[in-house]
């Protein structure tokens, strides 16, 4: 192949970008994540640093990514500014520390808010490509992310081309960005399998400063097994929406599912799969993860529209060696529109994410330990629960071995509120919190979810907290919080000692 584009090194391409630099990278999840040109850019800091120079980056991709980008940039304290999303350690230890700004937000509204300006200008769009053409069109790999907004508003481009992924992925994408107010019109998405916009990225050529020829999987680590508590939390997600089945509150033909990242969800939709009482069904989500493909094999799942394909190796593999059947069933599009409210609204969608801890009035926290720490962010967790016909968060009732519930009083940080969250699901059973007024759903998430060993304590917080429409003690809300940051152990609380 003969490109008129000069062909890089990593480490070349790297040379390039300069301290104080904005980069748009590919990558939703470690899906699709640019690796060679951020790793030499780790070096590279690494480099600078040791002769007494500054050299950071603000860091922008479509949400988490690999090892070798948010990996290798934090530890060699090379990231200024990232947004918005990720889940490596080292780097949320910089962001925790307060040494990294970090700015978590809705996955759907990154690349409005990006056109906007919010985030200043993007110098570079590096971006994983698995073919490119002399005129510009570029071939997406294994996710979209925000690649195709970074593309067309970086200043200059870097496009990583990676062998690993065949250039026959021509046709899994669907890219289409919408007008900003007050030109926007509707996105014409009527089914989860629409297509409605293009399976290449056009971008000016002129804009591209190099290409750097790359050979690399992505890091997508494995799943666990499912546990006892993650099967037992599949099965009740399964069994209460055969039930709405056959009450007539979901069509016989079933909704379309989203599926947030983790073991958990994981877990969830391998139960599903599982379930002879669940009809076959389509996806309309965010993230693709390896329980779904044997789904889509035997015809489970019948369509899954997603942003990313985060799979292990082996998955990837099945998915790229089957390219033909799986471009007939799946679609991947810009996490705008894979993400986006009016979609998820129009298509009735069934969210499922998971919880870091739920409290009494049915508020949700996502991305928040203790209210200070940050976990993650909040993805696109918020995008599908405050628009989807039915919102199911589950979660194990406990963490740290019991020491911590997951069922408090009051969320020490709230990402979804009760009035977007319908259902909470743990090992121990279902809360449908639809009609409910606060005291019953405070009683009803007690009774259903909360671990046997929290119920009585909970129970007495309830007994001194009912006045009011909503039962709520402003002194002793984050008791529980305290307990645990005192004691080490939220069990055997004496509410008397938080009054
Ligand atoms: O920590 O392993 O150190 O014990 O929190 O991690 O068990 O691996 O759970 O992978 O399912 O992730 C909410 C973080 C769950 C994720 C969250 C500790 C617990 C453990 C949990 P350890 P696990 P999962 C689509 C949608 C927000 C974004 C989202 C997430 C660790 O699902 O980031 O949904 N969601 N996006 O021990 C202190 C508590 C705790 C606690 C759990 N109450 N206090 N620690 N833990 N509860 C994806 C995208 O948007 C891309």
């Amino acid at each position: 192949m003969s490109l008129p584009f000069p062909i890089l090194s990593a480490e070349e391409a790297a040379e390039l970008v300069q301290d104080g630099q904005t980069i748009g990278f590919s990558g939703f999840t470690p899906a699709g994540a640019a690796k060679a040109v951020p790793a030499a850019l780790a070096l590279k800091a690494r480099r600078e640093h040791a002769a007494g120079r500054a050299f950071k980056v603000g860091v922008l991709t479509g949400a988490s990514t690999g090892k070798s980008l948010d990996g290798a940039l934090a530890a060699a304290e090379a990231i200024s500014f990232r947004m918005p999303y990720q889940s490596d350690s080292t780097l949320r230890k910089q962001i925790n520390e307060g040494k990294v700004r970090f700015v978590d937000m809705h996955l759907s509204l990154v690349p409005q808010n990006v056109r906007y300006g919010f985030m200043g200008p993007i110098h570079w769009a590096i971006v994983e490509a698995c073919d490119i053409t002399a005129g510009g069109g570029v071939v997406l790999t294994s996710s979209v992310g925000a690649s195709n907004t970074y593309l067309r508003l970086a200043d200059r481009i870097i496009i990583e081309l990676n062998a690993r992924h065949p250039s026959s992925l021509l046709g899994l994408h669907d890219l289409f960005e919408p007008q900003d107010p007050p030109a926007r019109q509707e996105i014409p998405i009527y089914a989860a399998s629409d297509r409605v916009g293009s399976p290449i990225c056009v971008i000016d050529p002129k804009k591209i400063a190099g290409i750097v020829m790359t050979d690399l999987a992505d890091e997508t680590g494995g799943f666990d097994e499912a546990t006892e508590v993650t099967g037992r939390i599949g099965q009740h997600v399964a069994d209460f929406l055969a039930a709405e089945m056959r009450a007539g509150r979901i069509p016989p033909g079933f909704l379309p599912l989203q599926s947030g990242v983790g073991n958990i969800a994981n877990a969830v939709l391998g139960a599903l799969g599982q379930s002879r009482d669940i009809p076959a069904f389509e996806m309309y989500t965010e993230v693709l993860q390896d329980s779904v493909v044997p789904l889509l094999e035997n015809g489970r799942c019948t369509f899954a529209s997603t942003c990313a394909l985060t799979l292990s190796q082996e998955s990837m593999k099945r998915v790229t060696e089957n390219i033909d059947y799986f471009k007939r069933r799946v679609v991947l599009r810009p996490q705008e529109i894979s993400n986006h409210p009016e979609i998820v609204r129009r298509l009735g969608i069934v969210s499922m994410n998971t919880a870091i801890e739920v409290d009494l009035g049915g508020n949700v926290n996502s991305t928040h330990l203790m209210g200070k720490t940050m976990m993650n962010g909040i993805g696109g967790s918020g995008d599908f629960t405050r628009n989807a016909y039915l919102s199911i968060f589950s979660c194990p009732s406990t963490a740290k071995e019991g020491k911590i519930s997951a069922i408090v009083p009051l969320a020490a940080h709230m990402d979804h509120s009760e009035h977007s969250v319908q259902v909470i699901v743990t090992e121990h059973g279902v809360a449908d919190l639809r009609g409910k007024d606060p005291r019953e759903r405070a009683r009803i998430i007690i009774e259903k979810c909360a671990d046997p060993e929290y119920r009585d304590m909970l129970r007495d917080y309830l007994k001194l907290s009912l006045t009011g429409h909503e039962p709520l003690s402003l002194s002793l809300g984050l008791a529980m919080h305290r307990a645990y940051l005192r004691h080490g152990d939220m069990r055997n609380i004496q509410w008397e000692e938080y009054r």
